[in-house]
């Protein structure tokens, strides 16, 4: 039996691997870092069939400890702080856990056993104000926020660690992929969850920012199986993920309320307060390495995935 270590199983991505992995036969560990109450809501469904341990990214010490304890052939570094907005408001927390807590991780993985797998979980925001359309794996980097900056020496020091050392290290550049599981303060679910929530009567409005930005969406159930099909390459590479099509935050936004029978304009309204201190204003991927060495493709198309993320907040706000 295959064992794999996931950092960040309480978050979306950490969920779905999780699941994936599962059925794919593997002993699943997942870090978690203490907390006062319990975050386990994305892993509840799991949580008898997954091994947690405790331990930061921050924490050098407990990482060792925990790679030690779990005997993993492959690691997942999903664990960042990964919202865009609070990269600015606390960007020497963000550098720590999303810069720096991949070194901590490789350091370890270098001390503990070379042979592990590492897959780091880099970004679309690293290209930021971007230098061509669509990305690809050669495309420079020149992020816009305190957390693309952060990931972009995520994704050079797991290269560097490849090149200096020998070590297993991909790097998968994945667009934004969305699921019922994101997180509400994303905008895609913040629009969901609010539209629900008006179509049953318990809110009036959605705030929203620059509903003029585009995003390359995908579904994470898809993303998640290329972040394995990467580790069972024969040579350690880094892959762009996306499905190749962009969508502005207003089309988002009217096939969500047009999905269950509203005029969007009614409802939304614009907060400049949102608007973020330096966009990225728009962002497609090209996948074309992923289909061709991997054989992966998107599956959920963007109209089905605004429709799933709808139906499952309408499902779960008429339960709460
Ligand atoms: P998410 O839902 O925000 O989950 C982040 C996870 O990291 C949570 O489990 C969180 O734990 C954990 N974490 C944060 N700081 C930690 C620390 N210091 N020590 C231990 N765990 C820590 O993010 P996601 O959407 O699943 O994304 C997964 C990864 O892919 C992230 O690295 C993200 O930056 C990257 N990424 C995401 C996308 C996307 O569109 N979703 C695209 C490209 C890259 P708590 O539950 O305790 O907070
Ligand atoms: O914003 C605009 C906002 O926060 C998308 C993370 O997973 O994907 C994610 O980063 C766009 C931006 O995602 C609101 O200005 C408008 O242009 O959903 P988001 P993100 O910043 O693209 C990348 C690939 C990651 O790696 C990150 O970890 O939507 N927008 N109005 C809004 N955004 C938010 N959050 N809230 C709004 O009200």
């Amino acid at each position: 039996m295959k064992r794999a270590l996931i950092t960040g199983i309480t978050g979306q991505d950490g969920s779905y691997l999780a699941d994936f992995l599962l059925a794919k036969g593997y002993e699943v560990f997942g870090m978690v870092r203490r907390a006062s109450t319990e975050n386990f809501e994305r892993i509840e469904h799991i949580r008898s069939r997954i091994h947690l341990h405790q331990a930061d990214l921050l924490d050098q010490l407990s990482v060792i400890e925990l790679l030690k304890e779990s005997k993993p052939q492959e690691v997942y570094n999903l664990a960042a702080q990964s919202f865009v907005p609070t990269s600015w408001t606390q960007p020497t927390l963000t550098g720590e856990f999303t810069a720096l807590g991949v070194t901590k991780m490789l350091e370890a993985i270098k001390l503990v056993d070379p042979a592990i797998r590492f897959y780091q979980a880099s970004s679309s925001e690293m290209f930021g104000k971007v230098q061509e359309t669509p990305q690809n794996e050669n495309t420079p980097f020149y992020p816009r926020s305190p957390y693309g900056v952060a990931k972009v020496y995520g994704h050079f020091i797991s290269i560097n660690y490849r090149e200096s050392y020998n070590l297993f290290c991909v790097s998968g550049i994945l667009f934004n992929h969305e699921s019922p599981r994101r997180g509400k303060e994303f905008v895609t679910r913040k629009i969901t969850d609010g539209v629900a929530r008006i179509k049953l009567g318990k809110a009036n409005e959605v705030r929203l920012g620059n509903l003029d930005a585009q995003r390359d969406w995908g579904f994470a159930g898809d993303y998640v199986r290329a972040m394995w099909l990467m580790l069972q390459q024969h040579q350690p590479e880094d892959y762009v993920i996306a499905t190749g099509q962009s969508h502005s935050v207003q089309e988002f936004v009217e096939l969500a309320f047009k999905h269950v029978g509203l005029d969007w304009r009614n409802y939304v309204i614009v907060d400049p307060s949102l608007f973020r201190p330096a966009e990225v204003n728009h962002l497609r991927g090209d996948a074309s390495k992923a289909a061709q060495k991997l054989g992966w493709k998107p599956e959920i198309a963007f109209e089905e995935l605004v429709v799933k993320m709808v139906e499952a907040d309408l499902e779960r706000v008429r339960h709460t």
